[in-house]
């Protein structure tokens, strides 16, 4: 079995280097939260597994070698002959402004159902990673996502969940209904500040929604902060880790690569402050190269950015 199992949608990223409006070339790449995190804890060496659905198309096909590529076990994954692979378009407008677009209605992510993941949770993980991604989708992708974490969380595998608001996918009232009680199987939750209150009252503050959910068995809240670093709490109490200071050129991905750090820190069996110190490192790799997982460091490569702490 895997150390990481993660499910969701990988989509095709195709950027470009300025205004979509007056044309020029597309690069393509590999996207999708869950995919960015397999990638950034096999490449420090775990072993991860991603499932989702993907189209019999070209795309597809690019996903799937895109994360072979990466040492991500791949063997799960259903082809959807129907549906096409879904995409997104990240234009470039300034060197300070990005904008995504989503072409992903219909896609053959989004259709993933129970039936998919059944042979994954068979076999098993340490850990299953979701993230409020998936349940966006579609109803069987949100009905497969709560059979995913209940069934993980009744066999002991543990479940995180980043909760990853995406509001061009659904609202952040109908995002809260489905994710609050979701974390009723997680126990490890990562959000940023501004997401925090989707798995609480609207507008409750950070501790009202931390003692809720260590209430529904949650033991560990981590909370982003961007180029402040983050903010852990568990039932010891809560600790702030800074990030590492860098030239950031790009921040997506930087959410995943953080989640990615942490439980890599977590397979390793480091202590509370070194798995914060690991998502650093990851998050700073991220934002300091183009692409959402391309600049993810190899386990050798951990070291480069010592002597970088913010402050
Ligand atoms: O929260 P992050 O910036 O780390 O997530 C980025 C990913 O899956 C990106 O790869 C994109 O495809 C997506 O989030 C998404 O569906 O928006
Ligand atoms: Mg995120």
């Amino acid at each position: 079995a895997p150390d990481l199992l993660t499910l969701g949608e990988a989509l095709v990223s195709l950027r470009s280097t300025g205004p979509l409006a007056v044309g020029g070339s597309l690069t393509t790449h590999l996207a999708g939260a869950e995919s960015n995190v397999a990638v950034g804890v096999a490449r420090l060496g775990h072993r991860a597994a991603w499932v989702g659905r993907v189209g019999t198309d070209e795309f597809g096909e690019y996903v799937l070698r895109q994360m072979r590529a990466e040492g991500v076990g791949v063997d799960g994954v259903t082809r959807d002959p129907d549906r096409p692979t879904g995409l997104m378009i990240l234009e470039r407008r300034t060197a300070d402004l990005t904008r995504a677009q989503y072409h992903r209605a219909g896609s053959a992510g989004s259709a993933l159902c129970v039936d998919d993941l059944r042979a994954a949770l068979a076999t098993g993980a340490r850990l299953l990673h979701l993230t409020g991604i998936t349940p966006a989708l579609s109803d069987t992708a949100r009905a497969a996502t709560r059979w995913a974490a209940e069934t993980a969380a009744n066999s002991g595998i543990p479940v995180c969940l980043d909760v990853n608001h995406r509001a061009r996918l659904w609202s952040r009232d109908t995002a809260r209904a489905v994710l609050t009680p979701l974390t009723d199987h997680v126990s490890i939750v990562v959000a940023s500040a501004d997401e925090l209150d989707l798995l609480g009252e609207p507008g409750a503050d950070e501790s009202t929604v931390v003692a809720d959910l260590f209430r529904r068995g949650v033991h560990t809240v981590l909370v982003k902060l961007g180029a402040d670093g983050a903010r852990a709490h568990t039932p010891d109490g809560v600790r702030h880790a800074g990030a590492l200071s860098v030239t950031a050129v790009d921040t997506v991905g930087a959410g995943d690569a953080f989640t990615a750090g942490y439980l890599s820190g977590w397979f390793d069996g480091l202590d509370l402050a070194g798995r914060l110190r690991r998502a650093a490192t990851l998050g700073a790799f991220a934002v300091s190269g183009p692409g959402d997982w391309e600049g993810l460091p190899r386990r050798a490569e951990l070291s480069l950015l010592d002597g970088h702490e913010a402050g």
